[in-house]
């Protein structure tokens, strides 16, 4: 692993359009459609919120059969030395792999497809300096956990597989990474103990959501709905750039989701 690079140093992101099928998107609680317009909107503003942060984005076009596809997160994992191609736990998600499959052999020298059997999402997939986290969950199952392991393996990093708490998504619903010795967490996630090696910044009671924060070069990006959160980061003195998430987040959705990223060499 580089000593030099942090893993929150980036250079390319990828991301898809939302499709107008993106209302139907998957949720665990039916708090309402997100609406087309909404969710486009926060789109396009995250795809500036990348440029800014100093990054080249790869827009790649809507896919109406997949409502979720906009989440490219999940499909695939991207590292400098390499891609992976994963099983998404969701049923209605499993041919959004094959979806984005060119763009990453078009990318990338080395792509790498998850053995079977087993589910791995990327949204339960936590890069931080230590290890590359992987969190169980009701997506990603053990078996796709231990083979996602022996791939990372193969790109040369080291792999540790956690727990998600019950209920929750994906292991990275409820937390990001900050900085190269700090994670921003939610209160649930903090007390199983997965961060004892790492400075916990602990969520303020109700704002749980804005754990999916999301660390780019000097920039956290965090949902603008989560005023207490924001403040709490900027007076530790990180740089935040608050983000509307409202309608992303009623398909249980949030920063990270949205882009696949990572540093590529030679740009
Ligand atoms: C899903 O349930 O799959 C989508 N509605 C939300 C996916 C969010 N992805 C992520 O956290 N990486």
């Amino acid at each position: 692993m580089s000593q030099a690079r942090s893993v929150y140093h980036f250079n390319s992101v990828i991301v898809r359009e939302p499709s107008r099928s993106v209302v139907n998107g998957l949720r665990a609680d039916d708090r309402g459609n997100p609406t087309f317009e909404g969710v486009k909107a926060e789109h396009d503003a995250y795809i500036a919120a990348m440029r800014d942060a100093g990054v080249e984005v790869t827009v790649l076009p809507a896919l109406e059969a997949f409502p979720d596809s906009i989440f490219v997160e999940d499909p695939a994992l991207v590292f400098t030395e390499g891609a992976i191609l994963l099983r998404p736990g969701a049923v209605s998600r499993v041919g959004e792999t094959a979806e984005i499959t060119p763009t990453l052999r078009d990318m990338f020298e080395t792509v790498l497809d998850l053995p079977t059997p087993g589910f791995a999402d990327g949204g339960d997939v936590l890069t931080t300096p230590k290890s590359v986290m992987i969190g169980l969950s009701a997506r990603t199952d053990k078996v796709g956990a231990e083979a996602l392991s022996a791939c990372i393996a193969k790109l040369g990093r080291k792999a540790e597989i956690v727990a998600t708490p019950e209920g929750v998504l994906h292991f990275k619903t409820d937390c990001s990474l900050l900085d190269d010795e700090s994670v921003l967490s939610t209160a649930r996630l903090a007390r199983s103990g997965v961060f004892k090696e790492f400075k916990q910044i602990i969520i303020p009671e109700g704002e749980e959501p804005a754990a999916n924060a999301l660390r780019v070069n000097d920039v956290v990006m965090v949902g603008s709905d989560f005023p207490r959160t924001i403040e709490m980061l900027d007076k530790l003195g990180y740089k935040v750039v608050p983000m509307k998430t409202t309608e992303i987040g009623k398909i249980d959705a949030g920063l990270s989701c949205m882009s696949l990223r990572w540093y590529r060499n030679g740009r």
